[in-house]
């Protein structure tokens, strides 16, 4: 339906950017290698780029660069630009707000955008009962705040989180964070009272893929019981497919497990769904897969096709808990955000985008689970809708392979499609294109891919 067919994407502005992967340089190319020299001078390098071209356009499932070339795009800004990059419906909606107000600052002179993407968080998030948000500008900004609620909230202070879990990078969620490199090494010290559970990672776990959810579900619950205390735990935080640390799709009954031991103890489960919401797994929420349903729920990214914003959604009882004016921030909620937000939710709700996650990523499957047959270093196909990846490992081992996860990303790159990496041991590669990409393109892409693989098996 959204199939962005072929030829064009219109732009707001009205011209229309062709559905194609275009080579005409080196990647990156003479004007961006210039622009790369001067951010090598002005901007610090803590900051990397995977890909260091210089964007002029994007739209549909491609990305333009200043050399004139046309790359597919199979990351959508880390799972963000779910509904396509500059849609016309979003980029038409942050126009109008900004020629009304920019900002106010929702804590002094409210607005009614704010007030009605919370009535669309409440709406859309799993569970019926009564939800309330609050709204940030960041992830790491939201997850913050779900950990303050559930700490008020519960009157206790610690927090339970996975292994591999990606949280963000401020000073509590660098300590949320499993991973050292490059997040947290010498950014210490880190908040206290956080304390590290078993993953249920199916293809790394001791006793197999089918038993990892119980037994991973059972050793968290025997290592709060033992070495924390039920009673001392506000919220078991947990992202229902973990992003960052490699799509890691916990086993079948890890979740409900969890969620169930929240609910007989006084915890909050807390899903981050950060990377997985709004469509990106071929449902609103990666938590409706196995019918969970959080007490709080964090989410940024996918929620306004690429303007920052973020939410705290839960239980209106919890949320309320907390005291008039003991959560804020001068920007959070801004109105050219939650213009583009609620113009995001529209697409997503009435534009079919949830059905294309789904087709398009059984299209994905099919085709990793191709790539798999016939290469012995893909130790793991796993994710869901337009969120999968591929685990590269030495053949015949479970060894992780980072060095040819690299080598593939290079390949990828020059050729003109945009791959990311993840993964706690960095050898993984994720496909998050956007689920307005051409069926043909993201095969287009895929076969790169394959090519790529297949030069540096
Ligand atoms: N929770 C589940 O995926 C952000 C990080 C990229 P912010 N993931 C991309 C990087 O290297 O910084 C993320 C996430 C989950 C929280 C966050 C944090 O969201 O908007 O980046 O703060």
């Amino acid at each position: 339906m959204t199939d962005v067919a072929d030829a064009v994407v219109p732009l707001a502005g009205g011209p229309t950017l062709p559905q194609e992967r275009r080579v005409v340089t080196a990647i990156p190319g003479p004007r961006a290698r210039a622009l790369h020299e001067r951010r090598t001078a002005a901007v610090a390098s803590g900051i990397g780029s995977a890909l260091p071209i210089e964007v002029v356009a994007a739209g549909g499932g491609v990305i333009v660069d200043s050399d004139g070339n046309s790359l597919i795009d199979l990351g959508s800004g880390i799972a963000v630009v779910n509904v396509g990059n500059a849609a016309p419906a979003v980029a038409q909606a942050v126009a109008a707000q900004a020629a009304s107000f920019t900002h106010t600052c929702f804590m002094i002179t409210p607005y009614s955008g704010y007030v009605q993407v919370c009535e669309q968080l409440n709406r859309l998030t799993p569970g019926t009962h009564a939800k309330k948000s609050a709204l940030f500008n960041s992830g790491a900004e939201a997850v913050e705040n779900a950990v303050k609620i559930a700490r008020h909230a519960t009157g206790r202070t610690a927090i339970v989180v996975m292994e591999h879990a990606y949280h963000g990078r401020t000073n509590l969620t660098m300590a949320l964070t499993a991973k050292s490199m490059p997040y947290k090494a010498g950014f210490g010290p880190f908040a206290g009272d956080i304390y590290r559970v078993p993953m249920a990672y199916p293809y790394r776990w001791p006793g197999g893929p089918d038993a990892s959810g119980l037994e991973a579900a059972a050793e968290v619950i025997s290592d709060i019981h033992t070495t924390i205390g039920a009673d001392r735990v506000a919220a078991i935080l947990v992202e229902p497919i973990q992003g960052e640390g490699g799509f890691i799709v916990p086993g079948k009954g890890y979740l409900p497990a969890l969620s169930e031991f929240c609910t007989e103890n006084g915890i909050m489960f807390v899903a981050d769904e950060i990377q997985t919401g709004f469509g990106r797994t071929g449902q609103w929420f990666a938590c409706e897969d196995e019918h969970i349903v959080p007490d709080l729920i964090t989410t940024a990214k996918g929620i306004a096709g690429g303007l920052p914003l973020a939410a705290v959604t839960g239980r209106a009882e919890v949320m309320d808990s907390v005291h008039v004016g003991g959560l804020g921030g001068t920007y959070g909620g801004n109105p050219v955000a939650c213009a583009a937000a609620l113009a995001t939710i529209d697409m997503l709700e009435h534009g079919g985008l949830i059905a294309d996650a789904q087709r398009l990523g059984a299209a994905l499957r099919t085709r990793l689970d191709a790539m798999k047959a016939r290469d012995r270093g893909i130790g793991d196909v796993r994710g869901r809708g337009l969120m999968q990846a591929i685990e590269l490992v030495e053949p015949g081992t479970d060894r992780p392979d980072p060095d040819r996860v690299r080598a593939v990303l290079a390949a990828c790159h020059a050729q003109g499609v945009v791959t990311l990496s993840a993964g706690t041991y960095g050898n993984v590669i994720r496909f998050l294109p956007p689920l307005v990409i051409s069926e043909k393109l993201l095969h287009e892409g895929l076969d790169v891919v394959a090519e790529a693989l297949a030069v540096t098996r």
